[in-house]
């Protein structure tokens, strides 16, 4: 990879520097998803920090917003504010008159944290937006409610930042560590301030990109073309682009999470990304294999029961011969390629019937749309279902007893019958539930009431792929994300990937791509397209990748129709296989879960921050 190439040739420069008498450097990670989980950007930051912890120690911290609905679960405040240069900087904002707090974020390796609540400066917003076109000419016109929070917190990280180095004492061994345009502001400032802190800026994603990918054709053939300015303009983004582009061109060191990415900041922001920073996670891996195969099992099962109430009230098949298959993630239909999923999946649909496959899918669609509520059509399916589980369970007993008497004083060696065990009661109630659930309609496609139809729910209804009972692939839409609370099925996101056979993650946007890394760190094979970051990762890491249980759909090569054939093509083969190889195939995937471990990882931001130390004529000890 090439820049593994520019990787290594930075490092050995830094290691030629003599290092000189000084105290070990400080890093700051600095984000607006810090204790504040919005998308991708908190999984990064959040399973990083044992590994960051493990290598900064005490002279790490994190800081964020502040929310107050947040803080209450993750974070625990250090009381008396300690001696450490964050606990005194603190000290001295809230002198000063800012709500700034300090203390542990509540994540595995409980790393030093900072909140800013930046609800009090919001009255100022219009005096820090004149600021931000006087010294930056970054116009914030009819700019989204957004923009001005994210203002009003970077004026509260502008001022830590700088106090912090009065505090510490400026030796240039203080770095910086922006993510995401969110977090930028301060850092425009304290670089035009010529505030002497390294700075990294990371971005997950271009805010052009995300738009552009989103609504027009082409875009990667259009890409080098594009004028940053006139695009800003046209989707109404100016603030955001220009933030991003300004943090981009003052940091010292600009990053991003794939070489996919890299090429849009070169047209975005005017300036070539000095490293690849690749996405994590924390793997934990069983001393036996066969430890993740049996949870597979276990969260199968779970899955199972939910299959039930949602569609046997219609009609039924064999759980036996079923597959589960899932896409989940932010609601960006063309960008997470919820539209070529979709298309796929007819596709599949057809060539199951035409083959006279009996296999049965199950596609579920978890992302996160504005809802009313839960169907209580699907609620009530989910509830009858579960009486007549314990009407079943309350008649097992009644025949358990009256066997064992039965079986007790009878010198008969036969089983008697045990019809005549259940009394009339009992048969009546479990007739009379399953009538009343047994239903001809079909079963929901949707399991919430949408507050609007969309694109999901308009493609199965105009491909009329509604629950048939003849359909060989069955589709659950839940616009919600999974929690343990929800009543449908009442398990963790990371229990529900678990279960399933399959994740389709065809993705036509995606600077990483967190979700297909989430299943093969739980052994559970994925499709990823060689558009998104981590699949252009896996394709530069290793040649058999598919037999590895990683699939990838070649859209930068294939226009949609081919790609949708492609992926059709793929999930066939899967449906096909028989269940040793599936088992051997989440074996092999599981196997290389290790590479995408941050103890692994965690170098590249290493070579990140020793290279912005460098820049200010440092190095790390
Ligand atoms: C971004 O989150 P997203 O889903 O909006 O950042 C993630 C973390 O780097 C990345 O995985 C994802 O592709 C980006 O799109």
């Amino acid at each position: 990879m090439a820049t593994k190439a520019k990787l290594k040739k930075e490092s050995e420069e830094t290691i030629s520097i003599k290092p000189r008498e000084q105290k070990k450097p400080m890093l700051m990670e600095i984000a607006w998803e810090v204790c504040n989980q919005v998308g991708g950007i908190y999984t990064v930051i959040r399973s990083k920090v044992p590994s960051m912890v493990e290598e900064w120690g005490e002279n790490y911290c994190l800081v964020g917003p502040y929310f107050p609905n947040t803080a209450m679960i993750e974070f625990e405040p250090i009381a008396d504010l300690d001696e450490s240069p964050f606990g005194k900087t603190v000290k001295k904002m809230q002198e000063m008159g800012f709500d700034a707090h300090y203390g542990r974020w509540l994540v595995t390796g409980k790393p030093k944290i900072v909140l800013l609540d930046f609800k009090a400066l919001l009255k100022n917003t219009n005096d820090y937006k004149f600021k931000l076109w006087e010294r930056h000419q970054i116009s914030t016109l009819n700019a989204e409610p957004l923009v001005d929070q994210v203002i009003a917190l970077g004026e509260m990280i502008r001022v830590f930042l700088t106090e912090f180095g009065e505090t510490y004492g400026y030796k240039n061994d203080i770095v910086a560590h922006f993510h995401e345009w969110m977090a930028a502001t301060a850092l425009i400032d304290i670089r035009t301030d010529n505030v002497p802190i390294s700075t990294v800026f990371t971005t997950h994603a271009t805010m052009l990109g995300r738009y552009i990918a989103g609504n027009e054709a082409d875009f990667y053939e259009k890409l080098s073309g594009y004028d940053w300015d006139i695009e800003a303009k046209n989707y109404g983004i100016e603030a955001q682009a220009k933030i991003e582009r300004l943090a981009a061109q003052k940091s010292h060191v600009l990053t991003t999470v794939s070489d996919v990415t890299a090429k849009e900041c070169e047209v975005f922001f005017g300036r070539t990304c000095d490293l690849i920073l690749p996405n994590g996670l924390n793997v934990t891996r069983f001393a036996a294999t066969h430890e993740f195969q049996n949870l597979h099992m276990k969260y199968k099962e779970k899955i199972h029961q939910f299959v039930m109430g949602h569609f046997f009230q219609s009609y039924s098949w064999d759980l036996d011969n079923t597959l589960y298959f899932f896409t989940s993630g932010r609601y960006e239909f063309r960008n997470k390629g919820y539209d070529l999923t979709l298309e796929a999946l007819k596709r599949l649909n057809f060539k199951l019937v035409q083959a006279g496959i009996d296999t049965t899918v199950v596609m579920f669609i978890i992302t996160k749309n504005p809802v009313h509520s839960i169907d209580p059509e699907v609620l009530q399916s989910r509830a009858v279902m579960e009486e007549i589980r314990q009407t079943c369970e309350s008649i097992e007993k009644q025949i358990g007893e009256h066997l064992f008497h039965a079986s007790a004083s009878n010198d008969d060696p036969n089983l008697p019958d045990l019809n005549e065990f259940v009394d009339e009661y009992w048969r009546l109630r479990l007739r009379r539930t399953i009538q009343t659930w047994k239903t001809k309609k079909l079963p929901h496609t949707v399991t919430h009431l949408l507050k609007q139809p969309d694109d999901i729910t308009d493609y199965l209804k105009e491909t009329n792929l509604l629950n048939h009972e003849q359909d060989r692939v069955k589709f659950v839409y839940h616009p919600d994300f999974i929690s343990p609370t929800n009543p449908l099925f009442g398990m963790e996101y990371s229990q529900f990937v678990r279960g399933c056979h399959l994740g389709v993650f065809p993705s036509y946007y995606e600077p990483w791509g967190y979700t297909p890394l989430e299943c093969v760190v739980r052994g559970i094979p994925t499709v990823t397209s060689d558009l998104s970051g981590f699949g252009d990762f896996i394709m530069q890491l290793m040649k058999d990748y598919d037999n590895v249980g990683v699939y990838v759909v070649n859209r930068k090569t294939k226009n949609f129709d081919k790609a949708a054939d492609q992926l059709a093509e793929i999930l066939y083969k899967f449906v096909t296989m028989n269940r040793r190889d599936r088992i051997m195939q989440r074996n092999r995937v599981e196997n290389i879960s290790e590479i995408f471990d941050w103890t692994n990882l965690r170098s590249y931001y290493d070579t990140a921050h020793d290279l912005a130390l460098k820049r200010k004529g440092v190095t790390r000890m």
